[in-house]
């Protein structure tokens, strides 16, 4: 079943996967054994001729365990999920290393707009260049997207850099990510947006480093 993810060309991917791994063996296991056993009861006390139900009143603490002992069972691997997650999470999600690159990615009804900053590095000049749908990343660089939304909410998905972030109109996201690879992977909106959102789809194009600067050469000619 893991077979079925797409390739892992992240830095960070291994440790996201690690979490989802854990949470589907322990969903898994509580499946089949819930699942298991209401199947054993429906055989085990099927209706027999000549046998009665029995009368039961649920108001003593042997039956409330059986309400209890679940909840607490619960409890106790949801917060095992939590500890165990809580580090992915700060890595992936608060801060971030210092970026090598920062692009500017702005959804709308139905495109993505990346806007890179140009030789000077510095957003609002005249280098500025806007392209639709296109982003273009050195490989094992830390790129930094900052999320922008015009219109209503959408969410940038990496699905092979483990990275999905949702798009808020009225605020500047910060998301991070490293890849190992050089490739072309999909970009597409992973929230419901509007009608054309199914086609709502870029292209993250991950270039080893005489590529990139092939890359920024057409882009920048004479920089
Ligand atoms: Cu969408």
């Amino acid at each position: 079943m893991f077979a079925w993810l797409p390739e892992n060309v992240s830095t960070f991917g291994g440790d996201i996967d690690s979490i989802f791994r854990f949470i589907y063996y322990i969903v898994g296991f509580w499946f089949l054994a819930t699942q298991g056993f209401l199947i054993y009861c429906l055989i085990r006390f099927r209706r027999r001729p000549g046998r009665r139900p029995p009368y039961l009143h649920g108001n003593n603490l042997s039956q409330a365990a059986w309400i209890l002992l679940p909840l607490v069972i619960v409890l106790v691997l949801d917060l095992w999920i939590d500890f165990r997650s809580a580090d992915v999470w700060a890595k992936v999600k608060v801060g971030g290393p210092r970026p090598d690159v920062v692009i500017e990615v702005t959804g709308k009804q139905f495109n993505w707009i990346m806007t890179y900053p140009g030789p000077d590095g510095r957003f609002g000049t005249a280098d500025d260049k806007k392209v639709e749908n296109e982003l273009h990343v050195p490989v094992n660089k830390v790129v930094q997207v900052v999320l922008r939304g015009e219109d209503v909410i959408h969410s940038f998905f990496l699905p092979q850099l483990r990275l999905k972030q949702d798009v808020v109109p009225g605020r500047a996201i910060r998301a991070w990510f490293q890849a190992t690879k050089p490739g072309k992977y999909e970009i597409p909106c992973a929230e419901l947006c509007g009608f054309g959102h199914s086609g709502m789809k870029g292209w993250l194009h991950v270039h080893a480093e005489a590529q990139y600067k092939e890359w920024a050469r057409k882009m920048w000619p004479g920089s």
